[in-house]
């Protein structure tokens, strides 16, 4: 097996087992050298300095742009709008076309297994326009069914908002036919990839997504950068969501001309080293590949789940095929709470995270009030699962029962 613990600082400095990848990744190498280059050789304003610095700093940002572009293998740099996470991309779409586009008598589609980044701005559009949200439910396992799909789509499903992969069950949501139906019936799908980008290739064009977003913390970049991808023309359509400087084209007294997409969306000083370490962050995952990545998260994450089922009172949430996790193991133990399952496993250098992950109508749906969650990346190791799984053995017994 290869071992990418080497490329991330704070990996290879100290002994923790880090399983929190799903709240935020951690950096390598590259990323962080790609962020400190920015601000040690380019550093000037982005889109605004007519000086050579200036233009340096405005051409390795763009650059980034490009790479994203290519990354989401959408059609034109202009649909690729840089926001500080899933959660600002995902306002943005709501204040932005949700709430000039939907009006009394129009249906928001929600998938249940949603964060709370792409249900509360929903929740939100529906009390300022009228329109009435409506979940699409799953099964125990995580899995949606056709029928439910079909009937939760309605001649007024306006707006999707669906979850690409869960960030509780891990799952990945049949988002082409949602897609697909949503069209048929002239509405528009946000996707949610905040969970998918660092696990799998994403094709905008093939998906047929309108808009998608994802964060950048996620997928090995620094913290405050993410990405909206919005279909052109819809995003020309739609008004700024922010307003300030670089939006525009040219300001009077009382008006203003809107810059030309990308920079109508955004505002204000924009977050070059950001951007950049992104860039890097793609170009470090890409150089791995995929199929490698995917084979080291698929193979723990089966060890893992192979070890789980076996140990009495632990219970796993979702499917029980591991290949259908993305690294993602929700679980509970049976009389322990999962903030306690946390704290043991920290007291043994064990980082996981637990509670209701911000998807509580998620947990509601399942029956659950809040789970302990492992999640696992391609630099974790084998050693790493099996001094997770000698833990979690213990966790009953530590808290004084029996098992
Ligand atoms: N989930 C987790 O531990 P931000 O915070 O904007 O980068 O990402 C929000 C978000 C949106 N959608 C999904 C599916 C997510 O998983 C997240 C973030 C983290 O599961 C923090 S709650």
């Amino acid at each position: 097996m290869r071992q990418f613990k080497e490329d991330f600082p704070l990996l290879r400095q100290s002994d923790l087992v880090y399983l929190d990848s799903a709240a935020t990744a951690q950096r390598p190498d590259a990323v962080l050298a790609a962020e400190r280059e920015f601000y040690e050789k380019y550093n000037a304003n982005p889109l605004r300095g007519l000086y050579e610095l200036g233009m340096e700093a405005t051409d390795r940002y763009e650059a980034a742009r490009d790479c994203v572009r290519d990354f989401l293998h959408a059609e034109d740099s202009a649909e690729i709008i840089f926001t500080r996470n899933t959660t600002e991309s995902i306002n943005l779409v709501a204040y932005s076309y949700g709430l000039t586009h939907l009006k009394t008598g129009d249906e928001i589609l929600v998938t249940i297994d949603s964060h709370h980044s792409n249900l509360l701005p929903w929740q939100m559009v529906a009390r300022q326009t009228g329109a009435t949200l409506r979940y699409l439910d799953c099964e125990q396992d995580g899995a949606y069914e056709v029928k439910d799909m079909m009937a939760a789509v309605t001649p007024q499903t306006k707006l999707a908002a669906v979850t690409h992969v869960s960030n509780v069950t891990g799952r990945l949501d049949p988002i082409e036919a949602i897609i697909r139906l949503v069209h048929e019936q002239g509405g528009v799908v946000l996707v949610d990839a905040a969970q998918s980008a660092p696990h799998m290739p994403i094709d905008v064009q093939e998906l047929d997504a309108d808009f998608l977003a994802f964060s950048g913390h996620k997928l090995m970049a620094p913290m405050g950068i993410g990405v909206l991808y919005g279909k052109k023309a819809l995003l020309e359509d739609m008004p700024p969501f922010l307003s300030g400087g670089e939006m525009i084209d040219s300001v009077s007294r009382f008006d203003a001309v809107y810059a030309p997409l990308p920079h109508k969306f955004e505002a204000g000083t924009v977050n070059g080293g950001g951007a950049v370490a992104l860039q890097a962050a793609i170009e470090y995952m890409e150089g791995i590949g995929w199929r490698e990545i995917n084979k080291q998260e698929e193979l723990l994450t089966e060890m893992a789940m192979g070890e789980m089922k076996r140990i009495p009172g632990v219970h796993l949430i979702g499917s029980t095929d591991p290949k259908k996790h993305h690294g993602i193991i929700s679980f509970t133990i049976d009389d322990v709470h999962p903030h306690d399952i946390a704290s043991i496993l920290d007291a043994d250098k064990i980082a996981v995270r637990a509670g209701h992950h911000c998807a509580q109508p998620l947990l509601q749906h399942l029956g659950v009030m809040s789970t302990a969650r492992a999640s696992i990346a391609f630099y974790n190791t084998e050693k790493d699962i099996d001094r997770f799984i000698k833990s979690v053995k213990e966790i009953r017994r530590r808290m004084g029962y029996g098992e």
